[in-house]
This record gives structure tokens, sequence and C-alpha cells, in this order.
């Protein structure tokens, strides 16, 4: 059998004084945090088109990573290489899931027919390596975006026919993920928005995403798929306004729609922060609507204005977002898709893992330290105390929705002005610190 990285062993956990690049420091999947094991919290996944697709291209230069799986001049060839180094690499970092897009997985084809032979041929060796290894499938999801015909949209192309084409491609997608035991089904919007409305009619366009995604339900149910349905927001690129702008903008479209019982979503710390969110804000925003399915971790750079995708390895940020996962009690179906990618010069075969290594370790520091914040109540209390006001008396009424304007004059007039209390940022964050430093 060949091997793709033959230099590499399956990636131990050897704790934090260990100097080993190739070990984990703070990953133990076996280790219990909060009731469950470190593995069952954190579901990692690798994204197939990053990881093993990703060529390091730049729109100033073309591929600069070489794959020894992506040799073969045999496009066929090179899926299914392509598939066992796949396999090899999950394996040997210990990741339990994966996810990716038709067209990451099998070549396109002259025609959607022989595209989808050749899916079936690749979708067979994928099911054959995930009994193998026991690596199951997060979600899949197909790309409606890179095919010139997509230059306009998919569900929201002004062309029926393309329209046609993207939803043929899901139908077989949906089909796909049920014969792998897909967990979940991911739209993110692609290439759904637009660059002027000079030429668009919002309103139809917008109609037509939801009348798309309403059939995608409709098969869903009909091949008998009960895995998850999430979308993933995102407010630019590549389109100058992607339809699924934020967490907010999509619950309100779902709402809208009467698609709310179908769908989660898919929070990537990437898009949350080129909407001007934090991470953590559009996880709180879904999580607090029942509707935070699952996440692409990565994170953005503070200094440019795009989606790098790169690992992430900011402690705050994972905190941050393990807080939210854990006060909602877990993600269900979902998981941590690293949804990342290394960086043009990283040329070497161990930098991919050595990538993941640090987006495992620093979201199961993020697990560990959001576990005791819970544990101890730090902030669950500041947050009691703080609207405790609207515990009892005015604000209990006010809550229940027994109070009018004119009472709330009343109460004014007759208590005078109130005493404003701080809101101890400062304090808390150095609380944080405290709790993140001892680890
Ligand atoms: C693009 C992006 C996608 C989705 C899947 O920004 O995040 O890779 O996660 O289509
Ligand atoms: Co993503």
């Amino acid at each position: 059998m060949k091997t793709f990285f033959p230099k590499i062993n399956k990636i131990a956990y050897e704790g934090p004084d260990s100097r080993n690049p190739l070990a984990f420091k703070h990953y133990d999947p076996d280790a219990m945090v909060a009731g469950k094991t470190m593995r069952e919290h954190l579901r990692f996944s690798v994204a197939y088109w990053h990881t093993m697709k990703g060529t390091g291209a730049d729109p100033f230069g073309g591929g600069s990573l070489l794959r020894p799986w992506d040799a073969s001049e045999d496009p066929m060839t090179a899926a299914e290489d392509t598939l066992r180094a796949a396999f090899e690499f999950f394996t040997k970092l210990g990741v339990d899931y994966y996810c990716f897009h038709d067209r990451d997985i099998a070549p396109e084809g002259d025609t959607l027919a022989e595209a989808n032979r050749y899916l079936d041929r690749i979708t067979a060796l994928a099911g054959t390596l995930q009994a193998d290894t026991g690596i199951k499938l997060l979600w899949n999801t197909a790309n409606l975006f890179s095919h010139r015909r997509f230059s306009n949209g998919a569900a929201t192309n002004p062309d029926v026919a393309i329209t046609a084409y993207a939803g043929a491609q899901v139908k077989k997608m949906l089909e796909t993920g049920h014969a792998l035991g897909a967990e979940n089904y991911v739209f993110w919007g692609g290439r759904e928005g637009y660059a002027t409305l000079l030429n668009t009619d919002m309103k139809r366009e917008l109609d037509h995403l939801a009348r798309f995604l309403h059939m995608a339900v409709d098969h869903a149910r009909a091949i008998g798929f009960t895995g998850q349905f999430l979308i993933e927001p995102k407010p630019k690129e590549p389109t100058k306004h992607q339809y699924d702008f934020d967490s907010a903008t999509v619950i309100g479209f779902l709402r809208q729609y009467d698609l709310l019982d179908h769908f989660k979503l898919n929070i990537e710390a990437n898009h949350a922060t080129l909407a001007a969110h934090s991470f953590e804000h559009d996880l709180t925003m879904a999580s607090i609507n029942g509707l935070l399915g699952s996440v692409d971790a990565n994170r953005g750079d503070l200094l440019l204005g795009w989606d790098t995708d790169q690992f992430p390895t900011d402690l705050y940020s994972a905190l941050y977002a393990m807080l939210v996962i854990l006060e909602q009690g877990g993600l269900g179906s979902g998981g941590l898709n690293f949804d990342a990618k290394v960086r043009r010069d990283a040329f070497d075969l161990e930098d991919l893992f050595i990538a993941h290594i640090g987006g495992m370790d620093t979201f199961a520091y993020g697990l560990k330290v959001a576990a005791r914040l819970i544990e101890d109540g730090v902030l669950t209390d500041v947050r009691r105390k703080r609207y405790a006001s609207f515990d009892s008396g005015l604000g209990a009424e006010f809550e229940a929705g027994r109070l009018s304007l004119a009472d709330l004059e009343n109460y004014t007039l007759e208590n005078g002005e109130p005493i404003p209390v701080s809101g101890k940022q400062e304090l808390l964050e150095n609380i944080i610190n405290q709790y993140l430093i001892g680890g």
C-alpha cells in the first residue's frame, strides 16, 4: 500500500512540557472535561479542500505546494491517491471527521453524467476507507461557485438553466452524503449575492434561494437523509454583497421563508470577522436562537481585509467560542471543522500536521479553561447579578409584559435618578487572563 507521509507517525499527546512539534500539548482525546472526553466535545474535522487540495495559489501566482498525491496525469488516479492520502492524514492526526465539496474529491467531467460517474467511483472508495478507519463524514456540500457557469450565482442565478445545474449537484451530494452517513449537509452561499443592484432583482433572487432550499429539504426527506442542514453565513467574498451576510441575517431569512425548522448555522470565525463581528458574537447570536449547529474553526488577520482562512491559534478566541459551545451543551451533530490553510510557503508535508496540531491544541486549551470558568460560575454569577433588578419588583413586571410606558414614568417620578453600576469589564478581562495563564 502506497504511503504519502512515510516520515510521520501517529500524533500522540505528550503534555504541556513536550518540545516535540509533532505531538499534542493539550489535546488528550480521551481525557475527561466537564463530563465528556475531549474528543466528544471537540469533534475535530479536516477540510478536504484546503488540506488535501490547497495549492498555495493566490491572485499573484499559481500553485506553490507540490503534493505527492497530486502527481498522476490521470485525474481519477490523482483523485484516488488524494483520498488515500487524506485517510492516512486523518488517521495519523487522530481526527474523527472530514468534510468535502463534490469537486474536491472527484473531477468535474465534461458533462454532469460524467461528473456523477466519477463521484460514484470515488465515494465507493471513501465508503471503504471510512469503514476501515472509523473516520466519519461531518458534512459534505456541492461546489456551486468555482465553475464559470456559476459566475452569477447558483440558486440565485438569473438563468434557470444554471439554477437547474446547481439543483442537480445538490441532489447528487445529498445522496452521496446519505450513502456515506454524513451527519450534516452545508450550504455556504458561494456566489449567492450580487455586485450591482443595477442588474439585480434582489427580491426575486432571495425568493429563488428559499425555493431552492425547500427543494433540498424535500429531497432529503424523500431519500431518508436525516442529517442536519446548515447554512454558513459570510458577508462578502466572492460577491461584494453575499445574501447570507451573518447569523442575524440568515436567521431572519430562515424565519421569513419558513425554513427555521430545517436549518441551523455553521459559523466560521473569519466570516464573522469579515462582517465586523467577533467570532463569539456570531456564535452567540446563533446559539441564543437555538440555531448553532457547527463551526468552521479558523481565523483572519487583523491587518488584512479578506478571508485568509488561517489556522486558529488565538487562545482568547478559542476560549470565547468554547464558552458559547459548552453553555449550549455542545454542538450536537456538528463539530469543529478546520476550514483553514497553510501559507503559500509552507512547503513541507509536516507543516500540514503542525498546523492542525496547533488548531487542535488551541481549542483543547480553550475547552479546558472554558470548563473551569463555567464550573466556578465566574461569568454566570456576574451576568446574573448584573440583571438582578429584573428578577423581582418592577423588573419582573417589565419582563412579564405587565407594564406600560406610563408605569415606567411613574416609577421614575417616584424614585428619582438611578445610581449607575460599573460593568467591571477591566476586572473580567483580568480574571480571564488569570484563568488562561493558569491553564
Ligand atoms: C468559503 C468557505 C467554504 C465553506 C464550504 O469561504 O468557508 O469553504 O465552508 O463551502
Ligand atoms: Co467555511
